[in-house]
Protein backbone atom coordinates (compact mmCIF):
# COMPACT_ATOMS: atom_id res chain seq x y z
CA UNK A 1 0.00 0.00 0.00
CA UNK A 2 1.01 3.88 -0.71
CA UNK A 3 1.17 6.31 2.09
CA UNK A 4 -2.38 7.59 1.54
CA UNK A 5 -4.49 4.46 1.65
CA UNK A 6 -2.07 3.13 4.58
CA UNK A 7 -3.07 5.87 6.69
CA UNK A 8 -6.75 4.66 6.53
CA UNK A 9 -6.45 1.06 5.90
CA UNK A 10 -3.15 -0.26 7.01
CA UNK A 11 -2.52 -2.76 9.91
CA UNK A 12 -6.64 -2.17 10.16
CA UNK A 13 -7.90 -5.64 7.92
CA UNK A 14 -10.61 -7.45 9.47
CA UNK A 15 -10.35 -5.59 12.78
CA UNK A 16 -14.09 -6.64 13.93
CA UNK A 17 -14.60 -10.30 13.35
CA UNK A 18 -17.49 -10.57 15.25
CA UNK A 19 -19.79 -7.40 13.45
CA UNK A 20 -17.47 -6.13 10.78
CA UNK A 21 -17.64 -2.86 12.20
CA UNK A 22 -15.43 -0.20 9.81
CA UNK A 23 -13.69 1.32 12.76
CA UNK A 24 -11.89 -0.82 15.38
CA UNK A 25 -14.40 -0.61 18.34
CA UNK A 26 -13.55 0.89 21.52
CA UNK A 27 -12.86 -2.20 24.56
CA UNK A 28 -13.62 -0.43 27.40
CA UNK A 29 -12.02 -3.22 29.18
CA UNK A 30 -9.73 -4.00 32.48
CA UNK A 31 -9.94 -8.12 31.91
CA UNK A 32 -10.95 -10.97 29.59
CA UNK A 33 -12.32 -14.02 30.18
CA UNK A 34 -10.97 -17.66 30.06
CA UNK A 35 -11.82 -20.72 29.58
CA UNK A 36 -9.53 -22.47 31.65
CA UNK A 37 -6.11 -20.88 32.78
CA UNK A 38 -4.39 -19.93 29.51
CA UNK A 39 -7.75 -20.58 27.40
CA UNK A 40 -8.25 -16.85 26.18
CA UNK A 41 -8.57 -15.35 22.27
CA UNK A 42 -5.29 -13.78 22.61
CA UNK A 43 -5.86 -10.66 25.37
CA UNK A 44 -5.96 -11.60 28.95
CA UNK A 45 -5.34 -8.14 30.94
CA UNK A 46 -5.78 -4.59 28.92
CA UNK A 47 -1.84 -3.36 30.65
CA UNK A 48 -0.26 -6.29 28.79
CA UNK A 49 -2.57 -5.91 25.29
CA UNK A 50 -6.24 -4.38 24.76
CA UNK A 51 -7.52 -4.74 21.27
CA UNK A 52 -8.05 -1.29 19.97
CA UNK A 53 -4.70 -0.36 21.24
CA UNK A 54 -3.37 -3.23 19.68
CA UNK A 55 -5.45 -1.52 16.38
CA UNK A 56 -3.62 1.51 16.88
CA UNK A 57 -0.49 -0.21 17.22
CA UNK A 58 -0.64 -1.78 14.06
CA UNK A 59 -1.84 1.28 12.04
CA UNK A 60 1.30 3.26 13.72
CA UNK A 61 3.84 0.44 12.52
CA UNK A 62 2.45 0.17 8.98
CA UNK A 63 2.79 4.18 7.98
CA UNK A 64 6.01 4.12 9.83
CA UNK A 65 7.02 0.96 7.88
CA UNK A 66 8.01 -0.70 10.65
CA UNK A 67 7.15 -4.32 11.87
CA UNK A 68 5.96 -3.62 15.61
CA UNK A 69 4.06 -0.84 16.97
CA UNK A 70 3.58 0.47 20.65
CA UNK A 71 1.37 2.86 21.96
CA UNK A 72 2.13 4.56 25.67
CA UNK A 73 -0.07 7.42 27.71
CA UNK A 74 2.13 10.16 26.61
CA UNK A 75 5.09 11.32 24.26
CA UNK A 76 7.61 11.16 27.68
CA UNK A 77 6.12 7.68 28.16
CA UNK A 78 7.52 6.27 25.37
CA UNK A 79 10.84 8.27 25.56
CA UNK A 80 11.08 6.84 29.17
CA UNK A 81 10.29 3.37 27.97
CA UNK A 82 13.67 3.53 25.54
CA UNK A 83 15.94 4.94 28.04
CA UNK A 84 14.55 1.87 30.41
CA UNK A 85 16.75 -0.64 27.70
CA UNK A 86 19.60 0.72 29.64
CA UNK A 87 21.84 0.42 32.49
CA UNK A 88 24.05 2.41 35.05
CA UNK A 89 26.75 3.48 33.72
CA UNK A 90 25.23 3.63 29.97
CA UNK A 91 26.08 6.71 27.76
CA UNK A 92 23.48 8.86 25.74
CA UNK A 93 24.30 11.15 22.91
CA UNK A 94 21.77 13.58 22.60
CA UNK A 95 20.29 16.49 20.05
CA UNK A 96 21.30 19.64 21.90
CA UNK A 97 18.08 21.33 20.77
CA UNK A 98 15.24 19.33 21.77
CA UNK A 99 11.72 19.57 24.02
CA UNK A 100 12.49 21.12 27.16
CA UNK A 101 10.38 18.29 28.12
CA UNK A 102 12.57 15.25 26.86
CA UNK A 103 15.49 17.15 27.92
CA UNK A 104 14.42 17.06 31.74
CA UNK A 105 13.13 13.45 32.26
CA UNK A 106 16.95 12.80 30.62
CA UNK A 107 18.60 15.69 33.02
CA UNK A 108 16.13 15.02 36.10
CA UNK A 109 15.03 11.37 35.92
CA UNK A 110 17.70 9.72 34.36
CA UNK A 111 20.96 11.11 35.01
CA UNK A 112 19.90 9.98 39.12
CA UNK A 113 19.86 6.54 37.56
CA UNK A 114 23.89 7.02 36.95
CA UNK A 115 22.60 7.39 32.97
CA UNK A 116 24.93 10.12 31.27
CA UNK A 117 23.69 12.31 28.66
CA UNK A 118 25.90 14.65 26.27
CA UNK A 119 23.94 17.22 24.32
CA UNK A 120 25.24 17.95 20.74
CA UNK A 121 24.88 20.16 18.60
CA UNK A 122 24.06 17.62 15.53
CA UNK A 123 23.58 20.05 12.59
CA UNK A 124 27.20 19.24 11.52
CA UNK A 125 26.94 15.05 12.31
CA UNK A 126 31.02 14.72 12.07
CA UNK A 127 30.85 16.37 15.99
CA UNK A 128 28.96 13.29 17.43
CA UNK A 129 31.77 10.97 17.44
CA UNK A 130 33.67 13.15 19.62
CA UNK A 131 31.16 11.99 22.59
CA UNK A 132 31.11 8.51 21.80
CA UNK A 133 32.97 6.21 23.74
CA UNK A 134 32.47 2.37 24.85
CA UNK A 135 29.72 2.99 27.48
CA UNK A 136 27.50 4.86 24.47
CA UNK A 137 24.46 2.84 23.87
CA UNK A 138 22.18 5.60 22.43
CA UNK A 139 22.25 7.89 19.54
CA UNK A 140 18.65 10.38 20.78
CA UNK A 141 17.71 12.65 17.70
CA UNK A 142 14.71 14.88 17.07
CA UNK A 143 14.45 16.16 13.63
CA UNK A 144 13.29 18.81 12.80
CA UNK A 145 14.15 20.04 16.47
CA UNK A 146 12.06 21.75 18.68
CA UNK A 147 11.89 24.93 18.90
CA UNK A 148 14.41 25.71 16.76
CA UNK A 149 14.15 23.59 13.25
CA UNK A 150 17.42 22.46 12.86
CA UNK A 151 17.24 19.19 10.59
CA UNK A 152 19.61 16.66 11.79
CA UNK A 153 20.57 13.77 8.89
CA UNK A 154 19.39 10.70 9.73
CA UNK A 155 21.05 8.54 7.42
CA UNK A 156 24.27 9.96 8.06
CA UNK A 157 23.73 9.11 11.64
CA UNK A 158 22.58 5.92 10.71
CA UNK A 159 25.82 5.33 9.62
CA UNK A 160 27.64 6.47 13.07
CA UNK A 161 25.29 4.12 15.07
CA UNK A 162 26.08 1.22 12.91
CA UNK A 163 29.71 1.72 13.50
CA UNK A 164 29.69 1.67 17.15
CA UNK A 165 26.69 -0.93 16.77
CA UNK A 166 24.77 1.77 19.47
CA UNK A 167 20.84 2.36 18.60
CA UNK A 168 19.33 5.47 17.37
CA UNK A 169 16.18 6.34 17.71
CA UNK A 170 14.49 9.66 16.11
CA UNK A 171 11.55 11.68 17.53
CA UNK A 172 9.72 11.81 14.77
CA UNK A 173 7.06 14.17 16.28
CA UNK A 174 7.25 17.43 14.41
CA UNK A 175 7.74 15.48 10.59
CA UNK A 176 5.67 12.85 10.96
CA UNK A 177 5.38 9.37 8.56
CA UNK A 178 4.19 11.45 5.93
CA UNK A 179 7.22 13.87 5.96
CA UNK A 180 10.16 11.45 6.66
CA UNK A 181 10.11 7.55 7.61
CA UNK A 182 13.35 7.19 9.82
CA UNK A 183 13.51 3.68 10.05
CA UNK A 184 13.97 3.82 6.62
CA UNK A 185 17.15 6.01 7.06
CA UNK A 186 18.78 3.33 9.26
CA UNK A 187 16.62 4.47 12.48
CA UNK A 188 16.05 1.85 15.16
CA UNK A 189 13.57 2.95 16.58
CA UNK A 190 11.12 5.97 15.82
CA UNK A 191 9.22 7.60 18.31
CA UNK A 192 6.34 9.92 18.62
CA UNK A 193 4.37 12.41 20.73
CA UNK A 194 1.01 11.22 19.09
CA UNK A 195 -0.64 14.16 20.97
CA UNK A 196 0.53 15.73 18.27
CA UNK A 197 -0.02 15.31 14.51
CA UNK A 198 -0.84 11.61 14.28
CA UNK A 199 -4.10 13.09 17.12
CA UNK A 200 -4.48 16.16 15.35
CA UNK A 201 -7.10 17.32 17.05
CA UNK A 202 -5.72 18.54 20.21
CA UNK A 203 -7.77 16.25 22.22
CA UNK A 204 -5.44 13.42 23.49
CA UNK A 205 -2.05 12.95 25.29
CA UNK A 206 -0.04 9.91 24.05
CA UNK A 207 3.10 8.79 22.49
CA UNK A 208 4.24 5.69 20.17
CA UNK A 209 7.25 3.50 19.38
CA UNK A 210 7.85 1.56 16.15
CA UNK A 211 10.72 -0.63 15.44
CA UNK A 212 11.86 -3.19 12.99
CA UNK A 213 13.83 -5.71 15.04
CA UNK A 214 11.51 -8.71 16.86
CA UNK A 215 14.74 -8.54 19.40
CA UNK A 216 14.19 -5.27 20.12
CA UNK A 217 10.45 -4.59 20.05
CA UNK A 218 10.02 -7.93 22.59
CA UNK A 219 12.35 -5.96 24.94
CA UNK A 220 10.35 -2.65 24.61
CA UNK A 221 7.31 -4.69 24.95
CA UNK A 222 8.27 -5.86 28.08
CA UNK A 223 9.00 -2.90 29.24
CA UNK A 224 5.61 -1.03 27.97
CA UNK A 225 3.94 -4.03 30.82
CA UNK A 226 6.38 -4.25 33.36
CA UNK A 227 6.65 -0.41 33.62
CA UNK A 228 2.52 0.15 32.72
CA UNK A 229 2.59 3.10 30.74
CA UNK A 230 -0.09 2.52 28.76
CA UNK A 231 -2.92 4.57 27.14
CA UNK A 232 -6.21 3.50 27.28
CA UNK A 233 -8.76 2.04 24.48
CA UNK A 234 -10.68 5.59 23.83
CA UNK A 235 -7.57 7.36 23.82
CA UNK A 236 -6.08 4.68 20.76
CA UNK A 237 -9.87 4.79 19.22
CA UNK A 238 -9.14 8.88 18.79
CA UNK A 239 -5.59 8.67 17.28
CA UNK A 240 -6.92 5.66 15.33
CA UNK A 241 -9.28 8.57 13.89
CA UNK A 242 -6.86 10.90 13.43
CA UNK A 243 -4.34 8.83 11.45
CA UNK A 244 -6.40 8.89 8.95
CA UNK A 245 -6.83 12.17 7.59
CA UNK A 246 -2.92 12.83 8.10
CA UNK A 247 -2.04 12.75 5.04
CA UNK A 248 -4.71 15.45 4.29
CA UNK A 249 -3.67 17.46 6.80
CA UNK A 250 -0.37 17.89 7.11
CA UNK A 251 -0.73 18.41 3.19
CA UNK A 252 -1.88 21.99 4.31
CA UNK A 253 0.32 22.61 7.53
CA UNK A 254 2.87 22.80 5.01
CA UNK A 255 1.02 24.87 2.33
CA UNK A 256 0.30 27.07 4.99
CA UNK A 257 3.87 26.73 6.98
CA UNK A 258 5.19 27.83 3.27
CA UNK A 259 2.86 30.95 3.11
CA UNK A 260 3.74 32.12 7.07
CA UNK A 261 7.36 31.45 6.90
CA UNK A 262 7.39 33.44 3.18
CA UNK A 263 5.46 36.53 5.07
CA UNK A 264 7.35 36.19 8.30
CA UNK A 265 10.61 36.62 6.03
CA UNK A 266 9.24 39.77 4.46
CA UNK A 267 8.80 41.52 7.15
CA UNK A 268 10.66 44.66 8.08
CA UNK A 269 10.19 43.63 12.18
CA UNK A 270 11.72 40.17 11.88
CA UNK A 271 14.59 39.07 12.43
CA UNK A 272 14.97 35.34 11.69
CA UNK A 273 12.78 33.05 10.55
CA UNK A 274 13.64 29.03 10.86
CA UNK A 275 11.23 27.16 8.60
CA UNK A 276 13.14 24.23 6.69
CA UNK A 277 11.63 24.85 3.82
CA UNK A 278 13.20 28.44 3.20
CA UNK A 279 16.33 28.13 0.63
CA UNK A 280 18.36 30.36 3.38
CA UNK A 281 17.66 27.61 6.16
CA UNK A 282 20.63 25.73 6.95
CA UNK A 283 19.87 22.53 7.01
CA UNK A 284 17.59 23.29 3.80
CA UNK A 285 19.69 21.03 1.34
CA UNK A 286 19.35 17.78 3.93
CA UNK A 287 15.56 18.31 4.61
CA UNK A 288 14.66 18.42 0.76
CA UNK A 289 16.60 15.30 0.71
CA UNK A 290 15.15 13.05 3.63
CA UNK A 291 11.53 15.13 3.88
CA UNK A 292 8.63 15.57 1.71
CA UNK A 293 7.54 18.87 2.08
CA UNK A 294 8.43 20.84 4.99
CA UNK A 295 5.67 20.79 7.75
CA UNK A 296 3.10 23.27 9.76
CA UNK A 297 6.27 24.62 12.39
CA UNK A 298 7.80 28.17 12.10
CA UNK A 299 9.61 29.89 14.39
CA UNK A 300 10.80 33.52 14.36
CA UNK A 301 12.48 36.33 16.77
CA UNK A 302 11.84 40.15 16.57
CA UNK A 303 14.55 42.57 16.09
CA UNK A 304 15.97 43.87 18.98
CA UNK A 305 15.19 40.28 20.80
CA UNK A 306 13.20 42.20 23.35
CA UNK A 307 11.12 39.95 25.88
CA UNK A 308 8.01 41.98 26.07
CA UNK A 309 7.88 42.83 22.16
CA UNK A 310 7.20 38.76 22.12
CA UNK A 311 5.09 38.51 25.02
CA UNK A 312 2.83 41.57 23.46
CA UNK A 313 2.62 39.98 19.99
CA UNK A 314 1.17 36.37 21.35
CA UNK A 315 -1.41 38.51 23.59
CA UNK A 316 -2.61 40.51 20.78
CA UNK A 317 -2.67 37.57 18.35
CA UNK A 318 -6.68 36.39 17.88
CA UNK A 319 -6.70 33.38 15.31
CA UNK A 320 -3.66 31.84 16.90
CA UNK A 321 -3.79 30.46 20.39
CA UNK A 322 -1.61 31.00 22.98
CA UNK A 323 -0.92 27.74 23.98
CA UNK A 324 1.66 24.95 24.92
CA UNK A 325 1.66 22.00 22.69
CA UNK A 326 1.19 21.42 18.58
CA UNK A 327 0.17 19.68 15.73
CA UNK A 328 -4.02 20.10 15.80
CA UNK A 329 -6.00 21.39 13.15
CA UNK A 330 -6.05 24.84 14.95
CA UNK A 331 -3.10 26.94 14.66
CA UNK A 332 -1.21 27.80 18.13
CA UNK A 333 1.30 30.66 19.40
CA UNK A 334 3.88 29.99 22.18
CA UNK A 335 7.32 31.58 23.97
CA UNK A 336 9.77 28.79 24.22
CA UNK A 337 11.94 30.61 26.74
CA UNK A 338 8.67 30.68 29.62
CA UNK A 339 6.57 27.97 28.54
CA UNK A 340 7.80 24.50 26.48
CA UNK A 341 11.37 24.93 27.11
CA UNK A 342 11.14 26.75 30.69
CA UNK A 343 12.58 23.16 31.93
CA UNK A 344 16.05 24.13 30.14
CA UNK A 345 18.35 26.55 32.14
CA UNK A 346 18.86 30.04 30.35
CA UNK A 347 22.52 29.17 29.24
CA UNK A 348 21.77 26.00 27.58
CA UNK A 349 18.60 27.39 25.96
CA UNK A 350 20.69 30.23 24.70
CA UNK A 351 23.38 28.21 23.52
CA UNK A 352 20.82 26.21 21.08
CA UNK A 353 19.48 29.79 20.26
CA UNK A 354 16.15 29.76 22.11
CA UNK A 355 16.42 33.23 23.12
CA UNK A 356 13.98 35.72 24.83
CA UNK A 357 11.87 37.02 21.56
CA UNK A 358 11.36 33.16 20.11
CA UNK A 359 7.79 32.56 19.28
CA UNK A 360 7.12 29.12 18.06
CA UNK A 361 3.96 28.70 15.57
CA UNK A 362 2.23 25.75 15.34
CA UNK A 363 0.41 26.85 11.89
CA UNK A 364 -3.71 25.21 11.71
CA UNK A 365 -5.13 24.10 8.64
CA UNK A 366 -7.44 27.16 8.47
CA UNK A 367 -7.43 29.72 5.56
CA UNK A 368 -4.38 31.09 5.17
CA UNK A 369 -5.14 34.57 4.12
CA UNK A 370 -6.66 34.99 7.97
CA UNK A 371 -3.89 34.10 9.79
CA UNK A 372 -1.37 36.36 7.83
CA UNK A 373 -3.96 38.86 8.99
CA UNK A 374 -3.69 37.77 12.11
CA UNK A 375 0.26 37.94 12.66
CA UNK A 376 0.38 41.29 10.42
CA UNK A 377 -2.35 43.22 12.99
CA UNK A 378 -0.29 41.51 16.46
CA UNK A 379 3.17 42.68 14.58
CA UNK A 380 1.49 45.89 13.79
O1 LIG B 1 3.53 15.85 25.66
P1 LIG B 1 3.88 14.44 25.34
O2 LIG B 1 2.85 13.70 24.56
O3 LIG B 1 4.37 13.67 26.55
O4 LIG B 1 5.14 14.49 24.32
C1 LIG B 1 6.38 14.98 24.68
C2 LIG B 1 7.10 15.49 23.46
C3 LIG B 1 8.10 14.72 22.88
N1 LIG B 1 8.75 15.13 21.77
C4 LIG B 1 8.46 16.29 21.17
C5 LIG B 1 9.21 16.70 19.95
C6 LIG B 1 7.47 17.12 21.69
O5 LIG B 1 7.20 18.26 21.05
C7 LIG B 1 6.77 16.72 22.87
C8 LIG B 1 5.73 17.58 23.51
N2 LIG B 1 5.82 18.94 23.12
C9 LIG B 1 5.04 19.95 23.60
C10 LIG B 1 4.06 19.78 24.51
C11 LIG B 1 5.33 21.28 23.02
O6 LIG B 1 4.50 22.21 23.14
O7 LIG B 1 6.40 21.43 22.42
Amino acid sequence: MKFNTKTIHGGLLNVDPAYGSVMPPIYQTSTYSQSTPGGHKGFQYSRSANPTRTALENSLASIENGKYGLAFGSGLAAIDAVLKLLKPGDEVVSTNDLYGGSYRLFKNIFEKFGIKFHFVNMQDVSHIENYINENTRLLWIETPTNPMLNIIDISACSKIAKKYNILLAVDNTFATAYLQTPLDLGADIVMHSATKYLGGHSDVIMGSLVVKDENLAEQLYFIQNASGAICGPQDSFLVLRGIKTLHLRMQRHCENGKAIAEYLASHAKIENVYWPGLPSHPNHEIAKKQMNNFGGMVSFTTKGNVMTDAIKFVEKLKIFTLAESLGGVESLAGHPASMTHASIPKKEREKAGIVDSLIRLSVGIEDQEDLIADLKQALG
